[in-house]
């Protein structure tokens, strides 16, 4: 079976999302996601203009050797835009195979490892209160973990709460031709965030898993110091708690904290956890299929973290399109060294252009049983929602210094 065609779709049900459609000479079709949130053109051109050609007439059922030829074949490795393009291909790639074989993807991967996928959702709110009613909503849809992101006092919108009045859904890219600017100060954020976790446990009791993501926003020792001051709550994990490049950061913070700790959705390659892993810095690994060059990429990783007792978490976001979503819920079936799936959740146009076979209730997962990935990509109602220019905001300082956001 060769390949017939690799053509790129870009659209904006609500968001905007890069989708390969790989066709073969006996008529199958496999689908990847590409998109990288903010960047989503760079990638589409990668792959039409370089990567699309070199695949016309290969043997669709060579993942392994595509892989290869394409990160190795470019020369230049590694990159987000380099491991979206390969990603897209690579699962695509997956999809056609499993449906020739005509099974689940997960069957392929080795089959089933559980029952269901453990999956957390997101609260945010602009304060307490807000928040509060946030969880309350996670919980009655059934999730038993949740992100807990909050409004600091002086700070205005920032990481995880909408900059948009009254806007509930939590989105971070805003369309437009320049990105939001948004204000952090870590003072007020370490004074503020141990009493939320107090307030949410007492709230909702000790049952209930709460995760918190600090978007790498804190130095080594200030990092040290929020671990400690959440013990107590007995957080599931801190996620990104320093800048991803900076691995022997997480050293200073396991120092003085027993709290776990998540990180990886930023990385695109195993060589990116050559230090975090064997120095066993992480307990959770957050890598992406969709930017860690697809299901070849991810699944190298996450065995490498196995050995290390990290276990998976894949980055969930609605800015993985459902085609990520589901290659990562098939990885989750199939591998051993789960941990949890998080589901930020896509909303109502998004399967207007993706049907997908998988399926969410009472907290958990099912990968879906339809052979391959399991989801259709629908090009009409795609070319209703063309893609409109969106940022990521970015984040400075009080005194206007740019800062991780
Ligand atoms: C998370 C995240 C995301 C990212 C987003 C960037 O889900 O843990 O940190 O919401 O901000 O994916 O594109
Ligand atoms: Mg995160």
């Amino acid at each position: 079976m060769r390949i017939q065609s690799a053509e790129v779709v870009v659209c904006s049900p609500g968001r905007n999302f890069v989708t390969l459609i790989v066709t073969t000479d006996e008529g199958l079709v496999g689908i990847g996601d590409a998109t990288l949130n903010g960047r989503e053109l760079a990638v589409a051109s990668y792959l039409t203009d370089h990567v699309a050609p070199l695949l016309e007439g290969r043997d669709a059922a060579a993942v392994e050797d595509t892989w290869q030829y394409l990160y190795r074949g470019a020369y230049w490795r590694r990159g987000p835009v380099t491991m979206a393009a390969i990603a897209a291909v690579d699962v695509a790639l997956w999809d056609i195979k499993a449906q020739a074989a005509g099974m689940p993807l997960y069957q392929l991967l080795g089959g089933r490892s559980r029952d269901s996928i453990r999956a957390y959702g997101h609260a945010h709110g602009r304060d307490i209160e807000e928040l509060s009613d946030s969880v309350q909503a996670r919980i009655e849809q059934g999730f038993g973990a949740v992100r807990i992101q909050v409004g600091i006092p002086g700070n205005g919108p920032g990481y995880g709460i909408s900059s948009v009045e009254g806007a509930h859904d939590y989105e971070p890219a805003s369309v437009g031709l320049r990105p939001v600017e948004e204000v952090w100060d870590a003072g007020s954020y370490l004074r503020h965030i141990p009493a939320v976790f107090e307030e949410v446990r007492s709230r909702f009791g000790a049952e209930l898993d709460l995760l918190h993501d600090v978007h790498h926003r804190l130095s080594p020792i200030e990092a040290a110091r929020l671990g400690r001051s959440l013990e107590p709550f007995h957080p599931f994990w801190l996620e990104d708690v320093t800048v991803a490049e900076n691995q022997r950061a997480l050293r200073t913070v396991r120092e003085h904290t027993v709290v776990p700790l998540a990180m990886g959705e930023t990385y695109n390659s195993i060589v990116d956890y050559l230090q975090l892993l064997p120095e066993q810095l992480i307990d959770y690994v957050r890598s992406a299929v969709t930017h860690s060059g697809g299901v070849t990429g991810l699944k190298r990783i996450l065995e490498f973290g196995a050995i290390y007792g990290a276990k998976s978490a894949t980055h969930g976001p609605t800015d993985i399109s459902p085609v990520g979503l589901a290659a990562a819920l098939h990885i989750d079936t199939a591998h051993h060294d789960f941990g949890i799936q998080e589901y930020m959740q896509h909303t109502g146009p998004v399967f207007d252009v993706f049907d997908v076979g998988y399926a969410f209730a009472d907290g958990v997962f099912q990968p879906g049983e339809r052979p391959g990935l399991g989801v259709r990509f629908d090009r009409e109602a795609a070319a209703r929602y063309p893609y409109r220019q969106a940022y990521l905001p970015v984040n400075r300082l009080r005194d206007g210094t740019l800062h991780d956001w």
